[in-house]
């Protein structure tokens, strides 16, 4: 691929071709020269491999899991999730470490035509289908942050590793810090 988003709290790792660089060429972060690229003679690899990580294939039943939707609203009461602001005293659910869930979320804004990154902590998660469909090769390893354009709708599974109180959120800091959030406890 020649372009890349990475929404707020997203990240990628980039393995370049440098077989395709001209003398000079430019890593552009929204438009504007961010990296100068060189060739350097001195590295291994001479092909871009086949196979960039390995990662476990996404087992098919997904039947037997239990499903949780998440909203993400801009509402007149602020940024919600399932149109409740954050609440501190609060768990808004509770799960079991070891095992696996899908969550179905969709960014319900359609007027304001904002982006809501969907950020988790304390597990990471594979994208399962965006807006119905598999999803980019991009987003098909381990994921913690999930974009979600206005209306988008996305499935990931999940899996809990660790146990404690941990938390979700949107990764724009003004919908988070306004109550797009929640927290959820990993029982051991
Ligand atoms: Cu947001």
């Amino acid at each position: 691929m020649k372009k890349l988003t990475l929404a707020p709290g997203e990240r990628g790792e980039i393995l370049i071709d440098s077989n395709e660089l001209n003398n000079k060429s430019y890593l552009y972060i929204n438009g504007k020269q961010a990296l100068e690229l060189r060739k350097n003679k001195k590295t291994g690899l001479t092909s871009i491999p086949k196979t960039l990580v390995e990662v476990p294939e996404i087992i098919k039943n997904l039947n037997n899991l239990k499903t949780r939707t998440f909203s993400l609203k801009t509402t007149s009461k602020g940024n919600t999730i399932n149109n409740t602001p954050y609440n501190m005293e609060k768990l808004n659910f509770e799960v079991q470490k070891g095992t696996q869930e899908i969550w179905e979320i969709k960014n319900g804004s359609k007027m304001m035509d904002m982006p809501h990154p969907f950020h988790v902590h304390g597990a990471q998660f594979r994208v399962i289908e965006r807006n119905g469909k598999t999803p980019p090769l991009n987003e098909q390893g381990w994921k913690d942050t999930v974009n979600l354009n206005a209306g988008d709708s996305v499935k990931i599974l999940i899996t809990y590793t660790t146990d404690g109180i941990t938390v979700y959120h949107c990764h724009i800091l003004e919908h988070e810090e306004d109550g797009m959030m929640g927290q959820f406890q990993i029982n051991k």
